[in-house]
């Protein structure tokens, strides 16, 4: 089983999408192991984007996951990495596949509802950089048996 890291960004919130995207993670069979809500500063803004440091947008973007509450999850599923990454769809909203959250309901890359990590090792930087050990939690789900064949 893979962790992944998942975030409802401010605009999702804003716009009450939050019900309407931890939904479609459960439905898939994925499993939420940790979520909160949390107001991002600064700090933990640009170590999470550590990678785009240099890019034009880097000061939009910091400016934009600062903007407001968040809702951040880990999701553990099989391939939970590459699942996550395909249903969210493209990053910009607009070439995005009609079926992924951001084909479905969003229009701007500088708005484009989620975040999920792009790797297993962005996945455990970045769980562990959102959420304490203790944050997240094992436990089995009554529907596994119906979920995987095996
Ligand atoms: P991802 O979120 O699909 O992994 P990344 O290329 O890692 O995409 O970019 C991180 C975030 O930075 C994007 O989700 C988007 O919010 C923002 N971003 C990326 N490229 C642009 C751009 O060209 N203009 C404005 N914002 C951008």
């Amino acid at each position: 089983m893979e962790r992944t890291f998942v975030m409802i960004k401010p605009d999702g919130v804003q716009r009450g999408l939050a019900g309407e995207i931890i939904s479609r993670f459960e439905r898939k069979g994925l499993k939420i192991v940790a979520m909160k809500m949390l107001w991002i500063g600064r700090e933990l803004a640009e170590q999470h984007y550590a990678e785009h440091k240099e890019k034009p947008f880097f000061n939009a973007l910091i400016d934009y996951i600062t903007s407001g509450p968040v809702v951040a999850m880990v999701v553990e599923g099989r391939s939970a990495v590459s699942v996550v990454r395909t249903m969210i769809g493209k990053t910009n909203p607009a070439e995005a596949a009609p079926g992924t959250v951001r084909g479905d309901l969003a229009m701007d890359t500088g708005r484009n509802v989620v975040h999920a990590s792009d790797s297993l090792q962005s996945a455990e930087r970045e769980i562990s950089l959102f959420f304490k050990p203790d944050e997240i939690f094992d436990y089995a789900k009554v529907d596994e048996d119906w979920v995987y064949e095996k």
